[in-house]
């Protein structure tokens, strides 16, 4: 049994109530509550705020397709994108958790505010995704006081200015300092092992040389055997790479997924959950 044998190796997330066993590479939706995400921004709002019917339509849709864990956030992180407020972030998220936590999934939210990830925590969610990489004390406080897990990215600068000039001398080097650093901190602060996950947050203070580096040398940034996470999905990237516009950019989407996955991905952040969940089931059945 290819989940006992997971568990038995040690290959698991623990997030909460619920374990994620990494036999295979595992999809992380992404809903994002924001007017202004780069790609799928204002999909779920109306004049009355978030339409939770919606959200609710598409996460079923997601897991249908085959995401094993779906990651909601309420503020864009998208390079030069604007600050939101905690009232406003906790206003577009704590409704949407509440309804995911009604399916039988994972539940990750996505902020960078240690008041945001308490109400979350204490709403029930499984995981903290956080793209500031447990560098506030708060949050790491936070997350220690809970059974949840947690991701840690990797990102040089803050999303008002991080693709201004990045800068690296040894940018995989440097990637994988951090995360390991970070991964002390969070033991100190009483975090196991299996509630952590790390990410080299492709496009947070990168450029596209960088970004490419980074995922050639996937498996260098592994820090004791701990889960990789990855996000590529319609990132600017593959808009770089291809010439295709924010919209157009699945197919080379599912590609990096695919090329992340084969290079040691555990989770795979994207969009397009269908047609990832496909892909990978293809590289599954060439592993095997
Ligand atoms: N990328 C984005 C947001 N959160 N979290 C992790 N762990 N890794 C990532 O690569 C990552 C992330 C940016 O993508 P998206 O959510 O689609 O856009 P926006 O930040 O504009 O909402």
């Amino acid at each position: 049994d290819p989940a006992l044998r997971a568990a038995s190796s040690g290959a698991v997330l623990q997030t909460g109530a619920r374990t994620l066993t990494l036999e295979r590479t595992r999809i992380m939706g992404v809903l994002n509550l924001t007017p202004d995400s780069f790609s799928d921004g204002g999909r779920f709002l109306s004049d009355r705020g978030v339409d939770l019917q919606l959200v609710r339509a598409e996460a079923e849709a997601m897991l249908r397709a085959g995401a094993d864990l779906l990651d909601v956030g309420g503020e864009s992180t998208r390079p030069g994108a604007a600050p939101v407020s905690e009232a406003e972030e906790l206003e577009r998220v704590i409704p949407v958790l509440n309804l995911l936590l009604e399916l039988d999934t994972i539940v990750s939210v996505d902020t960078r505010k240690p008041s945001v990830a308490r109400a979350a925590l204490a709403a029930g969610c499984h995981l903290i995704n956080d793209v500031s990489g447990l560098t506030d004390e708060a949050m790491l406080e936070a997350v220690a006081g809970s059974s949840a897990g947690v991701c840690i990215m990797h990102m040089q600068g803050q999303p008002e200015d991080m693709q201004v000039d990045p800068s690296y001398t040894d940018v995989v080097a440097e990637v994988r300092e951090f995360l390991e650093r970070q991964v002390g901190r969070a033991r100190s602060a009483g975090i196991p092992d299996a509630r952590i996950c790390l990410d080299p947050g492709f496009g947070f203070g990168k450029t596209l040389t960088h970004n490419l580096e980074l995922l050639r040398s996937l498996a260098e940034l592994r820090v004791d055997g701990l889960p990789l996470l990855v996000g590529l999905s319609r990132k600017r990237m593959i808009g770089a790479l291809t010439g295709a516009e924010v919209g157009e950019r699945m197919p080379g989407s599912v590609a990096a997924a695919l090329l992340a996955a084969e290079r040691g991905a555990n989770i795979v952040r994207v969009h397009d959950v269908a047609e990832t969940a496909q892909a990978l089931k293809i590289l599954e059945a060439v592993r095997t």
